[in-house]
């Protein structure tokens, strides 16, 4: 498999794909080394993922080097996904004990009756990934269903996967076994695959479009699914924000990553008595974004991962304009080497437009006016996704009424684009099934054994 730089198409190198044979054979290994694992003492699993964070560490440059050649992400972003990634290890280190820890819920002295609960690893799991964090969307999966004693068979998004083998290195460099943690190497059908093995878990991160197909494989094998998938997350500002500090953080929020972010702001509504003046700062925090190699320390805008996502923005654009839009910045693909898009800002939107309900997953935003609060509710709960949505305002209170009307696995209030190790990690509808991060995040890689015990 050619691994390609999408910011200059140049080939990065050459990889061995797995087939169907030597990823059955994958699956019997991990099938036979689990249980030994699991048998390990829970410090010494966690030992292990000590011994990665120390290496992801260690190597910081060298990983964001390559994670910034294959998929195109800003030098500087690739190094804040690494250090971003430790606080995310140390959540899971710190939390793990009391999570598996067996728990004595009754107990009664007459009756000699004893009730327990065991949390049992699911056995093997395979986490098919995605490529727009590869250590953060990867770390949220293969971190907890390690220290709870699973087998995984991790296979990297086919735009990181040099990322991928780097973290499988890591991983058994600091002592989890290579039957442990298996790398599969490959795209959909290594991924398809992959389900054909009777694994005991799939957890997949990407679209909802193959989120459907591989929630239907899991489903037929009855193995746990656990679906993160797009978003279409919306932001309302309300008027009496202080605007450049919403504009620039919004700004942040749609185009860092170059858009390509699960929780990238994808939709603004603004209230109509601050929506010029919000929709100029917007656009001067744009305008000022600079696009350009992404091994350049001073690029924000680097080149879009995947070839046909350049396709979908112009026709976003072309489907907007069509039907009344106003193009501010931007609007099309760069003639130039690579994947490029011009970062876009389109205004007098409406929910006729695709780029107001389809994922963009890419450097464009549109941003609506809006006459008050109902209105900005009813159009953001106008959608099939529900992964993240937020609002900007002063008032506390205007904030919870709104967030909580609506319809998403995580509300921001005065932030936005962000993810925290502390909360659960959820979306509802198109946006997926399941939990990641938090305690629920590594509780979803066992299963409750209930102990009626009587002693006689
Ligand atoms: O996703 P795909 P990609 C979403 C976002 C983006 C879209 C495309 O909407 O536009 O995904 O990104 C494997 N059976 N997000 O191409 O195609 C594939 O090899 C089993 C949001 O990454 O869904 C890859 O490893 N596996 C997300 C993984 O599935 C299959 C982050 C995802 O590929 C398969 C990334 C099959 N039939 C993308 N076909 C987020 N929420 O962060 C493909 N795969």
């Amino acid at each position: 498999m050619k691994i390609l730089n999408p910011a200059t198409h140049a080939v990065v190198a050459e990889v061995a794909e797995d087939g169907a044979t030597s990823i059955r054979a994958k699956y019997a290994r991990a099938r036979a080394a689990q249980p030994a694992w699991a048998a390990l003492p829970l410090g010494k699993r966690l030992d292990t993922i000590r011994g990665f964070r120390a290496r992801t560490i260690a190597m910081r440059d060298t990983l964001a080097k390559t994670l910034t050649l294959e998929m195109g992400k800003p030098i500087r972003q690739s190094r804040n996904e690494l250090d971003g990634l430790l606080g995310r290890i140390d959540f899971f280190l710190a939390e793990a004990s009391s999570v598996l820890r067996d728990e004595k819920v009754f107990a009664d002295a007459k009756t000699k009756l004893e009730e327990r609960i065991s949390h049992e690893p699911l056995g093997v799991v395979a986490n098919i990934s995605a490529w727009n964090y590869p250590y953060f969307v990867g770390a949220n999966v293969f971190v907890p269903a390690l220290i709870a004693g699973n087998a995984v068979l991790y296979k990297p998004s086919e735009y990181a996967t040099l990322t991928g083998l780097h973290i499988a290195a890591m991983l058994h460099e600091a002592g989890v076994p290579a039957d442990v943690f298996v790398p599969v190497v490959g795209g959909g059908k290594a991924g398809a695959a992959l389900l054909r093995q009777p694994v005991d878990g799939v957890f997949f991160t990407g679209s909802f479009a193959t989120g459907a197909k591989v929630g239907a494989a899991a489903g037929r094998r009855m193995a746990k699914v656990q679906l993160e998938l797009g978003g279409k997350d919306p932001v309302y500002v309300c008027e009496d924000v202080d605007i450049e500090t919403a504009a620039s953080g919004l700004a942040d929020g749609a185009f860092y990553n170059t858009g390509q972010s699960c929780c990238s702001v994808e939709r603004i509504y603004v209230h109509e008595k601050i929506h010029d003046a919000f929709v100029a700062a917007f656009v001067a925090s744009v305008r000022g974004f600079k696009r350009g190699d992404p091994l350049d320390e001073s690029t924000y805008i680097g080149a879009v991962t995947r070839r046909p996502q350049l396709d979908v923005l112009r026709k976003q654009v072309v489907d907007a304009r069509k039907k009344g839009a106003r193009i501010l910045a931007g609007g099309d693909i760069v003639n130039a080497k690579g994947n490029w898009f011009e970062p876009t800002v389109l205004v007098d939107v409406d929910h006729r437009m695709s780029v107001m309900k389809d994922e963009s997953f890419g450097p464009i935003i549109g941003i609506q006016k809006v006459a008050d609060d109902v209105e900005a509710v009813a159009l953001m709960n106008d959608t099939a996704y529900g992964l993240t949505a937020g609002v900007y305002t002063r008032d506390a209170k205007r904030a919870k009424k709104i967030l909580s009307q609506v319809r998403s696995g995580s509300v921001y209030w005065n932030c936005c684009d962000r993810v925290s190790p502390r909360l659960p990690w959820s979306g509802v509808g198109h946006s997926g099934i399941g939990v990641t991060l938090s305690t629920y995040g590594i509780q979803t890689f066992t299963r409750p054994k209930a102990w009626h015990l009587r002693a006689t």
